[in-house]
């Protein structure tokens, strides 16, 4: 089984539905007052773990994710539907990222987890809401606030619970097949694996665990020769690495000293990674050659404290006890105390409320701000009323005086959104 363990989606929120401007008509009463209905939310984008799901595959046939509109307030004080939130299903250990920023948004480890990605917009109030002393009967309404809209980036790390490691050729794949039903391609020659698999080795009735082949490593790889480690990641978050060693020796590298190199390339890539627990595979003892550096290999194992075990991948001898292994020490693993990264966790209600003015190629002025914008969107500018609250709030902002700041005059052109207007005092 290949996996995708990186993609690209797009998001938007629902809009809010439209708040509703009319009056109340009644027998016997001359003039009723306003009575629009408030447009409902917007439904909101949530991701939420789902622990039968273990890759983000479901992603690569569906990209886009459309949330749906809250529906638009009424005649008679009725308020719009609100739009159900849209669910994303997403597996254990998925990081979303902000594709624009970079920013990490969540990160989503635990069981029935779930994050609010982007806000559904609040429903436009109707005009019965905006009735006071002054004005009791107000004409207008509020357009519904627009959904936020994201471009997103998933990322899967934990994957497998065991990492096979080693140089090119020394029987990774060869082994990972022997005792899953993962078909990677294998071959003689080097970097026959380009990207990693993962396999479910199964050593007993509901005893199972996950294991990844990942492309071979070589001394250098730190600095991008063969291909390089950025696969290495793939195996970060592993508990266990199996490191495969070929003791035939046939391709005339030392065993002993694979052992050291590729260790030294595992520092170099992560501190963390020469931390994971690891387990020697000695691997082709079907092949004469392998007698003799078995007994050093040993040594190797006795010295460095580790579990070694002599495996032949082509004839299958000694796999499964391998596997067995494998799996005890999985049951008896505890995580190291992690170092957490900090991770800056999105905020979706913290909008931005500072304005900013600049000026367009042509000299206009352009007005931007988060909340002006969304006022912006939510004002109906063919009411009058509407349009006489704007400014109202435009006033209150002291908009005018930051524009005169920036040595606006009479009759120059003002851009705000999708706005356009001349400035007059
Ligand atoms: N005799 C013998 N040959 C083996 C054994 N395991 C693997 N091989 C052979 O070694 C060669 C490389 O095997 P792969 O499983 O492709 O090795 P790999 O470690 O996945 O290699 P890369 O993907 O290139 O890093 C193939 O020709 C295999 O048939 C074994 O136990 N005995
Ligand atoms: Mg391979």
């Amino acid at each position: 089984m290949k996996f995708i363990d990186r993609t690209k989606i797009t998001v938007k929120a629902g809009d809010g539905g439209n708040g509703k401007s009319a009056f109340r008509r009644e027998k016997f009463v001359p003039k009723g007052g306003p009575s629009g209905g408030d447009g409902g939310k917007g439904a909101d984008i949530i991701f939420i773990v789902d622990n039968n799901m273990n890759t983000l595959l479901d992603f690569r046939y569906n990209r886009k994710f459309l949330g749906k509109n809250g529906g638009n307030g009424d005649i008679k004080n009725q308020f719009g539907r609100n739009a159900p939130d849209l669910m994303i299903k997403v597996p254990a250990g998925t990081i979303i990222k902000d594709e624009d920023t970079g920013n990490i948004l969540a990160d989503l480890t635990d069981a029935d987890e779930s994050v609010v990605i982007c806000k559904g917009g609040r429903g436009g109030r109707g005009n019965a809401r905006f009735s006071n002393s002054a004005n009791r009967a107000p004409t207008f309404a509020e357009l519904g606030e627009p959904g936020a809209y994201k471009k997103l980036i998933l990322e899967l790390k934990v994957l497998a619970d065991v990492g096979l490691i080693g140089y090119p050729s020394v029987g990774k794949s060869s082994l990972i097949a022997s005792v899953s039903a993962a078909r990677p391609d294998i071959a003689e020659y080097h970097f026959t694996t380009l990207s990693p698999i993962l396999g479910v080795v199964s050593v007993g009735p509901e005893q199972n665990f996950v294991m990844a082949d990942i492309p071979g490593l070589i001394e250098g790889a730190a600095d991008g020769i063969g291909l390089g480690h950025d696969f290495l990641r793939h195996i970060e978050r592993t508990k266990i690495l199996i490191h495969v060693i070929d003791a035939s020796g046939i391709e005339g590298r030392d065993p002993v000293d694979d052992f050291y190199k590729i260790n030294k390339e595992l520092a170099l890539y992560a501190d963390k990674l020469t931390k994971s627990p690891q387990v020697i595979a000695a691997n082709k003892i079907d092949l004469p050659e392998a007698a003799e550096n078995l007994v050093r290999l040993e040594a190797l194992a006795k010295k460095e404290g580790l579990p070694f075990f002599k495996i032949s991948a082509a004839t299958k001898e000694g796999v499964t006890d391998l596997m067995k292994h494998v799996y005890t020490m999985l049951l008896n693993y505890t995580a190291p105390p992690e170092i957490e990264e900090k991770i800056k966790i999105y905020d979706a209600e913290k909008d931005n409320d500072e304005i900013k003015i600049s000026r367009d190629m042509t000299g206009d002025f352009v007005v931007s701000g988060k909340a002006l914008d969304k006022l912006v969107a939510m004002t109906n500018f063919a009411n009058d009323e509407a349009l006489r609250r704007f400014q109202y709030i435009w006033r209150l902002k002291q908009i005018d005086g930051k524009l005169k700041d920036k040595g606006i005059k009479e009759g120059d052109t003002v851009h705000i959104g999708a706005m356009e207007f001349e400035f007059r005092e």
